[in-house]
């Protein structure tokens, strides 16, 4: 075991949150290192390239907001952009800032280690080499280990095998192929109608159908983007005091002068209320009759059912916008056993992450897409040549999985975190995680996560997230300095009741539904407790709870 020479604090993971925490704690002065496993930077954007990849929250509000440079400089293609696009950005603030230089790539951090002794970490990573520091910075993402499900037989298929999180760096050709895949998420949804395009036959196994309605696939409009950048200032503030961290900022002016020009395109092509803000809507469902009801679908879109207050909040009213959803799915379908299969009648609008997509109901009426039902009859066997799914065996060249990850507390166990004592991380969630505030947990001092389970994450902006930890978790490092002090953590008693707030507000809405089975809950993992695991809150109320703990001496955490 070789052992490098310590630093001041050691980041693991370079996507957005790693590589926004090198160039912050560097303006503090402190002396950073980063381990990542990939071969470059980028995170889920460097992972995700399976086709159909793309952002579900507008581009121009899913970026970096601590460099007006970099704001003013960076021009996006599309409202919402594609993941080779969003790649793009990341490798831009790496040469920008100069982030490279910090990170050790294609290194997986193995173990994580509190020593009581030098009062810091222990990082150990798969190439054989030791690394300290004083403080660690698990900046892994909320999605980052994708899950593979263990499906009888899934290690003797001999065709291609692909998983949408793990997708390969080189064109995958699949002319002429027959490809068979496994999940339909945002994932798979997103990857269904490209597939669809490119392979000779599409089968489609499908445990459970989702609710998805048609992303905003507009070209970015020059003035559109340049009255944002004119805005930049505004809008970062307008998405502090928004529950989603999404401004939905108006460019007025590039829309005045488009309906001058009588461009029909014009409002459409505004970056519309982003993936989080879909819950915010003033109008109550129940308060139109049922014809209207109808006539709204038919002139706004499915879209239009996300934006009732009481479809999240009434199970009356959820119930039905499901009605009016799968009536129009049972429309769009043409074939009338596939539609049926496709609406989904067990959970409701509400209870998982929202799903956009492109086409992604009218790639059921292509002659060469086949939906596999496993409703009644889950899949028996992966075989060398295909799938089985009761008598039925589909033979195929090519396997994708589409099924999702083991999400917000997957990446934080598999770094075998101890802290003090030798307790393990895994021993302290074994029930489920706690966290003071998704940053910190009791017994692992000076370990901080960004986005961790608890804060409003993957209900945010993550971007937006991202700045808010990174930026809270330099200025108590940089409070730990300045007070002579060697350690943090929070104390047992502010960790209990952060836990018992977060189940609180997250208590009575639709995502903690009965009925749902989300990845939010741990429920796609077998065995995962099941615990609602980000802040419903909303992110002004978390951001000023984080402030007010600030002001009051870090009110809830101890030091050494
Ligand atoms: O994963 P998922 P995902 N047999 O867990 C199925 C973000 N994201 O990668 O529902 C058969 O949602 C599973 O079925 P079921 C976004 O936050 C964002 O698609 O468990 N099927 C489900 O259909 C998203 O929510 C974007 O019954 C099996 C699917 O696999 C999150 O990532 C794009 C199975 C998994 O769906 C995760 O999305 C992509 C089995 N044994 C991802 N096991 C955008 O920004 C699992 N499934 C737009």
């Amino acid at each position: 075991m070789r052992e490098s020479p310590p630093v001041d604090v050691i980041v693991v993971g370079a996507g957005f949150a790693g590589m926004y925490a090198i160039h912050r704690f560097r303006e503090l002065g402190l002396n950073v290192q980063v381990f990542e496993a990939g071969s470059d930077v980028g995170g889920t954007w460097y992972w995700n390239r399976y086709p159909g990849a793309r952002c579900d929250v507008p581009s121009l509000e899913y970026s970096f907001g601590f460099s007006e440079e970099l704001e003013q400089e960076w021009d996006w293609p599309e409202v919402f952009s594609a993941q080779p696009d969003i790649l793009r950005y990341a490798n831009h603030i790496a040469d920008k800032f100069k982030l490279r230089e910090h990170i050790t790539f294609n290194t997986r951090v193995i173990s994580v280690t509190w020593d009581e002794a030098t009062r810091g970490w222990e990082i150990t990573t798969d190439d054989n080499e030791t690394h300290r520091a004083p403080f660690c910075v698990m900046a892994t993402g909320c999605l980052s280990v994708p899950n593979k499900p263990g499906i009888p037989g899934a290690d003797t298929f001999a065709g291609l095998e692909l998983h949408t999180g793990l997708w390969p760096h080189e064109d995958v050709d699949l002319t002429g192929k027959r490809v068979g895949i496994i999940g339909t998420g945002s994932s798979g949804v997103q990857a269904i109608p490209e597939l669809a395009r490119q392979a000779e036959t599409l089968h489609v196994f499908q445990r459970t159908p989702v609710y998805t309605v048609p992303a905003n696939r507009k070209a970015m409009r020059d003035a559109v983007q340049q009255e944002f950048k004119d805005n930049y200032r505004a809008i970062r503030d307008m998405q502090q005091s928004n529950a989603g961290g999404v401004s939905n900022f108006r460019p007025v002016k590039s829309v005045q002068r488009a309906a001058a020009d009588t461009d029909p395109g014009a409002i459409a092509d505004v970056p519309p209320d982003g993936q989080p803000n879909f819950r915010g809507g003033n109008n109550n469902i129940k308060d139109l009759s049922p014809a209207e009801r109808r006539q709204r679908v038919i002139e706004r879109g499915l879209n239009e059912l996300l934006n009732f207050r009481d479809v999240y909040t009434d199970p009356e009213a959820n119930d039905i916008a499901n009605e009016l959803f799968r009536n129009a799915v049972r429309y769009m379908v043409k074939d009338p056993e596939t539609a049926e299969s496709l609406c989904p009648k067990d959970y409701g609008i509400g209870c998982k992450r929202q799903v956009l997509d492109r086409d992604y109901y009218d790639t059921f009426n292509r002659d060469n897409v086949t939906l596999v039902d496993l409703e009644q009859e889950s899949i028996r066997e992966i075989t060398p040549t295909g799938v089985q799914v009761g008598d039925e065996h589909y033979d195929l060249d090519v396997l994708v999985y589409a099924t999702g990850f083991d999400a917000m507390t997957g990446a934080l166990l598999k770094a075998n975190v101890s802290g003090r004592g030798g307790h393990t991380l895994n021993e302290k969630w074994e029930h489920g995680p706690v966290a003071y505030l998704g940053l910190q947990m009791q017994g692992f001092p000076n370990l901080f996560t960004v986005t961790g389970p608890g804060s409003p994450s993957v209900l945010c902006n993550m971007l937006v997230a991202i700045e808010q930890h990174v930026n809270w978790i330099g200025d108590a490092i940089t409070y730990l300095r300045d007070n002579g002090l060697a350690t943090m953590e929070p104390t047992a008693a502010a960790e209990t009741e952060w836990v018992a707030h977060v189940n609180e507000v997250a208590e009575g809405t639709m995502y903690t539904a009965p009925s749902c089975n989300s990845w939010y809950l741990g429920a796609n993992i077998p065995g995962k407790p099941r615990i609602f695991m980000p802040y419903v809150g909303g992110y002004p109320r978390y951001r000023e709870r984080c402030e007010q703990v600030v002001a009051n001496s870090y009110e809830g955490f101890q030091f050494t």
